[in-house]
């Protein structure tokens, strides 16, 4: 018998290769993109009205036109499909539909959410929506905000009213995105909106947060087919200690439950964690949670989205010398990390992305994995993950961005290693699929695929978003150089 000719094993050579029905996606949110604040009957969100706070945002950018998406979605739809992306995620502005937070909803801003939705299952490509992406109606933190409980029930209803109509074409739904920015950015820090500097509203506010994730996944549930996929998405913190100290080590602990654990607890396990009720102690007696309040939070989901991009290394801090402050959530004088007020945060070792964030794809291998084998029967979904880089248009036009390439095939890379070692990861998003509003940073950090001209709005999709394409199309992981 002839002897065939040999050949490699098919795994030592074949590129990684994502399974067929893996979603490939790129996210956006409303305020960051949508522009057109004050049309068809939007309202102020926070954001709105921390633009116009002087100080607050890099040159008073705004996001009045943004990238303008609210009217050149089809555009930016068929830049979708032309890429190849199966995936779309975006957000619900609560102000456009339910500008006061209160009562019925606006028809001109769910039908805005139709046409896109439409024109999104028209090109074959599956949305998801984000029903809070930051954007508070201003009434409702006039009315006291996320420390307020009113707020969370308020939620439920608007996520109920969304649901309802819009759950014939949205089959894919996010009740929060990174409900730890809202709650210690927007009351701990104040670097975000609504821009308050106080640890209990802070605390009050995650809670609230909580609650209204879990009241909203019951109101979805009663609203929506029984198929519809229910989901939160959180911007869970890979720690590092800074040395392998007792102290240090602790000092990871305490930011696993005020970054982490404070969200995984109630909603994954139905109970805040003993050791954040006691690092905050001090603070308070969390009185505002109230009895049935954790069951209520604890309501099952479909999968939890991981928004992921840097890792955070941590230390204890001796008594009598300032904290290191290099945490990665901009400037401010308060700390956004109540209870750890002696830990200290240190740049993380690594190439750096023009958010000064090293590149680190290992803190992804390591969330996906931890969580696999903490909670492993809950699929995963990668629902923000990328890089901003000083993108220019070159002279033949072309956008060239080899650093995001690099970036996006090294963090694919380590959800296939999860995936191998036991992650059930069922998709991924780019964050951004445009370059758009970064919160406090406004227009100067560019995170997407595809370059934007602000003054003419001119899309041009970058190198990165040529090699995203072919990944989306083939399921191959082929390094970008060979792309
Ligand atoms: O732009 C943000 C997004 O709104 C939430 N996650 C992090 C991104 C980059 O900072």
């Amino acid at each position: 018998m002839p002897v065939p000719p040999s050949r490699p094993h098919p795994t030592s050579t074949a590129p990684p290769r994502f399974p067929a029905g893996f979603l490939w996606g790129a996210a956006t949110s409303a305020y960051q993109v949508e522009g057109a604040t004050a049309e068809d009957g939007r309202t102020a969100s926070i954001w709105d009205t921390f633009c116009r706070t002087p100080g607050k945002v890099f040159q008073g950018h705004t996001g009045e036109v943004a990238v303008d998406h609210y009217h050149r979605f089809r555009e930016d739809v068929r830049l979708m499909a032309g890429l190849g992306l199966t995936a779309y995620r975006f957000s619900v502005s609560w102000p456009r539909v339910q500008p006061t937070g209160h009562g019925p909803a606006v028809q001109q801003g769910l039908d805005f959410y139709r046409r896109l939705t439409d024109e999104l299952l028209s090109a074959g490509i599956t949305p998801v929506a984000t029903l809070y992406h930051w954007d508070l109606p201003q009434e409702l933190e006039s009315a006291g905000g996320w420390p307020e409980r009113t707020t969370a029930e308020r939620f439920a209803e608007y996520a109920g009213l969304v649901g309802e109509a819009l759950g014939d074409r949205i089959g894919h739904w996010t009740t929060l995105n990174e409900p730890w920015c809202s709650a210690f950015l927007g009351y701990g820090s104040g670097v975000h909106a609504p821009g308050r500097t106080d640890p209990v509203a802070a605390l009050r506010a995650a809670h609230h947060l909580n609650l209204g994730h879990g009241l909203a996944v019951t109101a979805l549930r009663g609203v929506l087919p029984a198929d519809a996929q229910l989901s939160v998405s959180l911007n869970l913190h890979a720690l590092r200690p800074l040395t392998p100290s007792a102290d240090d080590r602790d000092a990871v602990r305490r930011i696993d439950a005020v970054g982490n654990r404070v969200f995984l607890g109630p909603m994954l396990e139905g109970a805040y964690p003993e050791d954040l009720l006691a690092d905050t102690a001090h603070l308070t007696d969390w009185s505002f949670v109230r009895a049935g309040d954790e069951k209520e939070i604890h309501q099952p989901v479909d999968w939890l989205g991981v928004n992921y991009y840097t890792p955070t290394v941590v230390s204890a801090t001796p008594e009598g010398t300032a904290p290191a402050r290099a945490d990665g959530h901009g400037g401010g004088t308060a700390s956004p990390w109540p209870g750890a007020d002696r830990v200290g945060f240190h740049p993380a070792p690594g190439e750096r992305t023009a958010m000064d964030w090293a590149v680190d794809p290992s803190g992804l291998y390591e969330l996906l994995t931890g969580l696999a084998r903490r909670y492993p029967d809950l699929p995963l979904v990668v629902t923000e993950n990328g890089a901003a880089y000083q993108d220019e248009v070159g002279e033949d036009g072309t956008v060239h961005d080899p650093e995001r390439a690099a970036y996006l095939h090294a963090h694919l890379a380590a959800i296939h290693r999860a995936t191998a070692d036991g992650a059930d990861v069922r998709g991924y998003f780019a964050w951004s699929l445009l370059d758009n509003f970064e919160w406090a940073y406004g227009y100067a950090k560019r995170f997407g695929l595809v370059h934007v001209d602000y003054p003419t709005q001119t899309r041009t999709p970058k190198t990165s978003a040529h090699w995203y394409a072919r990944v989306a199309r083939t399921g191959e992981l082929r390094p970008p150089a060979e792309g």
